[in-house]
This record gives C-alpha cells, sequence and structure tokens, in this order.
C-alpha cells in the first residue's frame, strides 16, 4: 500500500492519496484525512488503509495529479558510509580525511548526520539543486526509512542525498555546506506501507542519468548491501533526541558515479527502488 501527499488537477489544496493499485489513487479526504502524521501514528496503520481503499472514496487517475513530497512535518536525517562501495568512494575523494571514512564503517556508532528541513524537501519531477561553487557534484540515490514519534520504521521511500565530492573532499568540517544547501534534499514518490526490513533488503536500487536523451550514467545495487540493520540505524538517529513529527532517515548510497563524472545543469536524476516505484527529478544550478 503506498501513501502519497498531492494537489488534484486544477487545485491547490494538498491532499493523502492511497495508492491501491497501479494507476489509481483514493483521495482520502472525504474521510476526513487530510495529513498523513496522523495515519503515520497509528498502530494500526495497515489495517486502516485496507480499510480505507476499500471505503469507496473518490479516486483519481495518477497521471492527473501533481505528486508532492511524502514528507510532510518530519525533519530529514541520513546516514553514511553504510556501503562499502560508500566507504571505498569518500577514501578515494580525499586522502585528508580517509582515516575518518575508514573508521566509521566498522565503528560501533554510524555516521548520522542533518539532511532537510521538511519545508526544503523538492517533491518528484522538481529540479534538485547543485551548488554553484562546487566543481564535482553527485545524486546519492538512497533507500530512505519513514520513522513515526516511537522511533518506529512504518514505511518506505526513496531519497536523493544531492551532494559536493570537491567540497566533502576538501575537508570533513565541510559537510554541511556538501549536503545541505538549496533543493539538495529529494524524497518520494510515496511511502510504502507493509514490507518488513527482510523484504526491503531484497529491493534493488537502480541510478540513471540522463543528459540531453542519452544515459550517461547507470548503476545498481541492492538495499541488503547496507551493512548496519535498520534498527541499529534508527536507534542511534533517535538515542538524546525526539521527533514529536516522527523523521525520514535516509540509508546510504551504494552506488557512486565514476569520479569523471559530475553531474550538470537540466540532467535529469531517475531513481529507482524495486519495493517502492520511480523518484525523478531534474537538475538546476543554485
Ligand atoms: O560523510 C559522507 C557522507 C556519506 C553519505 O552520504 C553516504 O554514504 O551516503
Ligand atoms: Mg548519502
Amino acid at each position: 500500500m503506498k501513501l502519497c501527499r498531492f494537489t488534484a488537477a486544477g487545485g491547490a489544496d494538498v491532499r493523502v492519496g492511497l495508492l491501491a493499485n497501479g494507476e489509481t489513487l483514493v483521495d482520502l479526504t472525504d474521510a476526513g484525512v487530510h495529513r498523513m502524521q496522523g495515519l503515520l501514528e497509528r498502530a494500526d496503520l495497515a489495517d486502516e488503509l485496507t480499510r480505507l481503499s476499500a471505503a469507496g472514496l473518490t479516486t483519481h487517475a495518477l497521471d492527473r495529479v501533481r505528486l508532492l513530497t511524502p514528507v510532510e512535518s518530519q525533519e530529514v536525517w541520513a546516514a553514511g558510509v553504510t556501503y562499502l562501495r560508500s566507504r571505498e568512494a569518500r577514501m578515494e575523494e580525499s586522502e585528508f580525511s580517509a582515516s575518518a571514512y575508514d573508521r566509521v564503517y566498522d565503528a560501533e556508532r554510524p555516521e548520522i548526520f542533518f539532511k532537510s528541513l521538511p519545508d526544503k524537501v523538492v517533491s518528484p519531477g522538481e529540479a534538485v539543486g547543485i551548488r554553484r561553487d562546487a566543481r564535482w557534484n553527485v545524486p546519492e540515490p538512497e533507500l530512505a526509512l519513514a520513522i513515526n514519534s516511537a522511533g518506529a520504521v512504518v514505511g518506505f521511500t526513496i531519497g536523493n542525498d544531492m551532494s559536493s565530492r570537491d567540497i566533502e573532499g576538501e575537508n570533513l568540517l565541510y559537510l554541511p555546506q556538501a549536503k545541505i544547501y538549496a533543493s539538495s534534499c529529494a524524497v518520494g514518490p510515496w511511502i510504502v506501507v507493509g514490507p518488513t526490513e527482510d523484504q526491503a533488503r531484497e529491493w534493488t536500487i537502480q541510478l540513471e542519468i540522463r543528459r540531453g536523451g542519452e544515459t550517461v550514467f547507470a548503476g545498481d545495487t541492492r538495499a541488503g548491501q547496507i551493512k548496519r540493520p535498520f534498527a541499529e540505524l534508527v536507534h542511534y538517529l533517535c538515542r538524546s533526541q525526539t521527533f514529536p513529527n516522527g523523521a525520514v532517515l535516509l540509508t546510504g548510497a551504494g552506488i557512486v558515479p565514476p569520479d569523471s563524472f559530475t553531474l550538470e545543469a537540466r540532467d535529469a536524476v531517475r531513481i529507482t527502488i524495486s519495493g517502492v516505484g520511480t523518484l525523478e527529478n531534474a537538475v538546476s544550478i543554485v
């Protein structure tokens, strides 16, 4: 079951919808559901979604609505160096910081950093940003966990942790500038409710970058390559802090384009996770 936020054709109000089959969106407005958060807090979430999908509510064709990011009021955080490929890439990009990345991969405490305020998250179909003061920019395609206020994983979505590798590689202390800037985080297209962690670990993650109609990079990995259990990542995220609105946690990138590759304005970034769907964004300079 897929839970989304959308605006209907010709409308401006943000609605909550349920994608019960591939093409039809059930509009939850007439059931009194105007925000996702209340639903994500329910212990019987999956049962409630099944009930709502069979309640005879108004439906919309998926291709007639505009999907918005499912991040409503959650902070977005991200884990790093959770795949061997990420450790390797980080160590290559910086002699200066190599030992830090090497250590954190095996350390008890994972790397977790703040990524975005909810209002700044980019929706499907909007442009993600590359910094005008950076020379080496990449998307990071990541499985994202939707977490409720009790710290339980209630669903899965897709995140793009846009990153400036030259800034990150120059000095670890520049990480916030490499990671947090205008339009640096896209999340969507919806939250998938129901799968277990074991099922999610079977999913493939694919990244395709297109430029002028041509594919300039394509790569894939499996969510099963994430080194740490999801509960461990969530445990560290929620240590000594609470999330009354829930949170979204990106679980790290396992696909890194070759070092010769950098994004350009007007590229199209397409991230597909087999159990979730596709998140697609154009690229613009910010
Ligand atoms: O510190 C570097 C960030 C690593 C990251 O974002 C990732 O592995 O996905
Ligand atoms: Mg990342």
